[in-house]
């Protein structure tokens, strides 16, 4: 397989600084090597560098970089529809925020080719704000709500494709705002918090949600933010919830994505280097991304999703 690996060292959405190292420090931790020992051909395609911000009004004061945030949401939108027409991109982030732009790229690349676009949101948080209902101003906590096409978001780039709310699935939830929890009470979006997790297991969750995408003929964008698993395991992160993602679990995740074949985007979000012990959470991502892509314990046969 052919991957574009995309630097996008954006940290305006989140409150503490960090997230900027993210593809520095996922570079360092051998992601390249990782990939290409698996028998893939990686492009490392540089980083991004966002749009000039431009002035930008908005009724909501505690909002954060709001222009500079566009100005990402701008440029990732073009990168990512055009490094997905010659290869799987992996994004490296960078904070959650970069989503806005990288679904909008891809959902667009997929309308163009004719096929479904279905989301696999892997976070502790459901990212489901506007720029109106957020309380922090961080502007990560908004991305999903954006790509869905809700309203709130006209000073934000125009959305020619959004993804309808069905083809959404979130897993790992454990940190929901009121505002947010009222969004989603009229929603389509599937989710999988941690509760369900714990009585279900996600072997389980994720083959049903597969085998959706797999009927509809569709491709899948899975977004990774590095508080999906437990803090124990994954220190590097400005959000910590505890009660996360074991790291079996999120493996398991990742080795059944792979045996779909259905995955045809990444994103790795929210790593903050600066709060890492000994570079663990960068290398634990690589791994992650490694079993994702292929990596398995034993062979075994696998599993159809259709
Ligand atoms: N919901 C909270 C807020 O809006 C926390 C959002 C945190 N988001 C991320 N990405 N770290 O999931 O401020
Ligand atoms: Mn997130
Ligand atoms: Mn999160
Ligand atoms: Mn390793």
């Amino acid at each position: 397989m052919q991957f574009n690996l995309i630097g996008v060292p954006l940290q305006d959405g989140a409150a503490q600084p960090g997230c900027e190292m993210g593809p520095s420090a996922l570079r360092t931790a051998g992601i390249i090597p990782a990939l290409e020992r698996l028998g893939h051909e990686v492009r490392d395609r540089g980083n991004v560098t966002p749009r000039p911000a431009q002035v930008v009004d908005h009724p909501n004061a505690a909002l954060r970089a709001l222009p500079q945030v566009i100005g990402w949401t701008e440029a990732l939108a073009e990168v990512a529809y055009r490094e997905s027409g010659t290869g799987v991109p992996i994004f490296m982030g960078g904070d959650h925020a970069l989503s806005a732009g990288t679904v909008s790229g891809v959902a667009r690349r997929a309308a163009e080719e004719g096929q479904p676009l279905f989301v696999l949101w892997l976070d502790a948080h459901t990212d489901f704000h506007d720029p109106a209902s957020t309380e922090s101003g961080n502007l990560h906590g908004t991305p999903v709500a954006y790509f869905a096409g809700r309203p709130g978001f006209e000073c934000f780039p125009p959305l020619p494709h959004p993804v309808p709310e069905e083809r959404i699935c979130m897993m790992g939830i454990r940190s929901v705002d009121p505002a947010e929890r009222r969004a989603l009470s009229g929603s389509t979006v599937q989710i999988h918090d941690m509760r369900e997790i714990d009585e279900t297991g996600v072997a389980p969750l994720l083959r049903a949600f597969l085998a959706r995408v797999a009927q509809a003929g569709g491709r899948l964008h899975v977004s990774l933010d590095v508080d999906f698993l437990e803090p124990a395991i994954a220190p590097a992160v400005g959000t910590t919830v505890p009660g996360g993602a074991s790291f079996r679990e999120a493996h398991l995740i990742m080795e059944m994505l792979h045996d779909s074949g259905l995955v045809t985007s990444l994103d790795l979000v929210e790593l903050n280097p600066f709060l890492d012990e000994r570079g663990r959470t960068a290398h634990l991502l690589v791994d992650l991304t490694a079993s994702l892509m292929g990596e398995r314990i034993m062979d075994r046969r696998t599993r159809s999703f259709a």
